[in-house]
């Protein structure tokens, strides 16, 4: 028997971030919820924490095998991939590494909007080609600053990117759950009469079954010819299918895409797509800001294996 009150799962860990759990605290490793069957049940009984990293779905299933677990310790905000009904139902408890990361993704979503009004990924290859050298200017493109912007959840990083916008001197709208306290921005009751009212929808829902498709068809027809998505949250939260079909046919401008169905082996009709700048889910992608969520992360499993309060529980 192995004893390791820590059970590290997902093969997306990288070995440094492994290492520094590992130094923390004795540990084992599985590469997936579905390989931790394959740990002796001696070694599992003596888990009581699970540090989570990646998107494949963990569940009950994966839960039952650890009798003593108490806390599931997810590396990210969004934590759909973790069945918290499961969990809670277990008293297991589950933390995530909120507003560390806030900062990236709304730089990133901001990054695509001006990437894409202003065509950058395309005068890059004009520079490097040497079409500019022969003497061809990039076609004009579109401006961004002063136009109307629509975000779909105005939660922490939703409210940031918005502040972020409203240095672009944009117009800001938003939908929620409810109205919130705002500087002077339009709040809209439901996404389709948002989506009518603006040209950039930046969408930044959590994800999971009560989000999903919540920007439907409708919503994405309703942005009309000037309209560019935004999506920086999870793909589930689009209607995808509606959403690469209104790309192809041109109804609507374009689209910023950082997160997708099936990622990373997304729908192969996103690659001929030349209006939507596609990103690989780099969203909090910097060493600055993996750094801080894997030192939440941890903290927040330190905290359990030492009987003190989580940080950032979830339930
Ligand atoms: C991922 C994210 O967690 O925090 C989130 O919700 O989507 C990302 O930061 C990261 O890619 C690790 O899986």
């Amino acid at each position: 028997m192995t004893n390791t009150p820590l059970l590290i799962l997902g093969a997306a860990f990288s070995s440094e971030e492994r290492a520094r759990l590992e130094a923390a605290h004795s540990a084992s490793f599985s590469a997936a919820p579905d390989a931790v069957s394959e740990l002796s049940e001696a070694t599992r009984a003596t888990i009581k924490a699970i540090a989570f990293k990646g998107h494949t779905p963990l569940n009950a299933a994966t839960m039952d095998l650890l009798p003593n677990l108490g806390l599931i310790a997810n590396y990210g905000v969004g934590y759909d991939a973790i069945n918290v009904t499961d969990a809670s139902a277990r008293g297991i408890k589950v933390t995530n590494t909120p507003d560390v990361l806030n900062d990236d993704v709304a730089d990133i979503a901001v990054g695509m909007m001006i990437a894409q009004s202003r065509n950058m990924v395309a005068g890059d290859a004009w520079v490097r080609s040497g079409t500019w050298a022969g003497g061809e200017n990039l076609p004009l493109n579109r401006k961004m600053s002063g136009s109307s912007v629509g975000i779909v959840g105005l939660g922490r990083i939703g409210r940031d990117i918005a502040d972020r916008l409203a240095a672009f001197k944009m117009d800001i709208h938003y939908h929620a759950r409810s109205e919130k306290e705002t500087p002077n921005w339009t709040y809209h009751a439901d996404v389709v009469s948002l989506a009518t009212a603006v040209d950039y929808l930046v969408i930044a829902l959590v994800g999971g079954k009560e989000t999903e498709k919540y920007v439907s068809a409708e919503a994405i027809a309703a942005l009309g010819p000037r309209g560019v998505v935004i999506n920086i949250s999870r793909g589930s939260t689009i209607d995808e299918d509606a959403l690469i079909k209104a790309l192809a046919d041109g109804t609507i401008a374009g689209a910023g895409l950082d997160v997708f169905n099936d990622e990373p082996k997304i729908d192969e009709r996103f690659y001929d797509l030349k209006t939507a700048i596609l990103q690989p889910h780099q969203g909090s992608g910097t060493v600055e800001t993996r750094r801080a969520m894997a030192e939440l992360q941890l903290a927040n499993v330190s905290a359990h294996l030492a009987g003190k309060d989580l940080l950032t529980p979830v339930n």
